[in-house]
């Protein structure tokens, strides 16, 4: 009876941080396929064929929710998810919906991978909430910021200068809210507005994600432990969790998963 959340890595963890908020008690069980990070640039089958596999683990762990923390995988295997398994999942979105009613200048600017601007689901979420309302919409991806969180670097003049090459661009063609459709990049929310300055908007899922996993568990309670599982290297989760996760305490592991 617990939360098994999944993301390419540690980007995940700022849906995590905002779980825990809504759900202290849970038990949660966290698998980062670091890996095999990035999603972001493979081909969908590929990142259906891991988000299976990782999955799998977490079931065997004894989730009976499980949060894809991960907009390129929700993009391009949540449906198939459900369909394979019997158990609640619950999916990212790039807050366009949200943008799209906010925005005083009519355009928005979607930072996401490019696996998930190239989704179907995406140019779905485009039809619905911009073209209608006479909206315009920018996108880009950006790498970098995954690589940066991954390692760890938060601020500083490498990841200034990948902001500026990513988000200020759309601020100067008239972007006044920026959706961040990467669950890497709320880690790099202060120094994205330090950039574009306090006037843009910046909006990211996270916390509706955890309101609507916590609504589909109400009477949900264990002993509030978490688990955090890599495939990746453990001696750099170790140091990465506490920098990206300083309020919360965990257990840290290696998982195998092959494929
Ligand atoms: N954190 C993932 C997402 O939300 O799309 C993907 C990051 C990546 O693997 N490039």
């Amino acid at each position: 009876n617990a939360i098994g959340i999944l993301d390419s890595g540690v980007g995940g963890f700022s849906v995590l941080l905002e779980l825990r908020k809504k759900l202290p008690q849970s038990t949660i069980h966290y698998i980062g396929d670091s890996a095999w990070c990035p999603y972001g640039n493979k081909p969908a089958e590929q990142i259906q064929k891991r988000a299976f596999a990782v999955c799998e683990e977490l079931i065997k762990m004894g989730a009976n929710t499980i949060v894809v923390a991960c907009n390129s995988a929700t993009i391009h295997a949540v449906e198939a998810l459900r369909a394979r398994y019997p158990l609640t999942f619950v999916g990212m979105e790039p807050a366009v919906k949200p943008a799209s009613k906010i925005t005083r200048t009519g355009t928005i600017g979607v930072l996401a991978t490019e696996a998930s601007i190239a989704g179907e689901k995406f140019h779905q979420l485009v039809d619905t909430h911009i073209y209608p309302n006479d909206l315009k919409v920018i996108t880009q991806p950006c790498p970098e910021f995954v690589t940066l969180v991954e390692e760890g670097t938060l601020s500083g003049p490498s990841v200034e200068s990948a902001v500026a090459k990513y988000a200020l661009p759309m601020v100067e063609a008239g972007a006044d809210t920026l959706v961040l459709g990467c669950t890497h990049y709320p880690f790099l929310s202060p120094t994205i507005r330090k950039i574009v300055g306090d006037s843009v908007q910046l909006i990211d899922t996270g916390e509706a994600v955890a309101r609507r996993t916590a609504s589909l568990n109400p009477y949900h309670s264990g002993t509030g432990g978490i688990s955090i599982h890599t495939t990746g290297n453990l001696a750099c989760l170790e140091r990465l969790f506490p920098i990206l996760c300083p309020e919360l305490s965990a257990s840290l592991h290696n998982i195998d998963i092959t494929t």
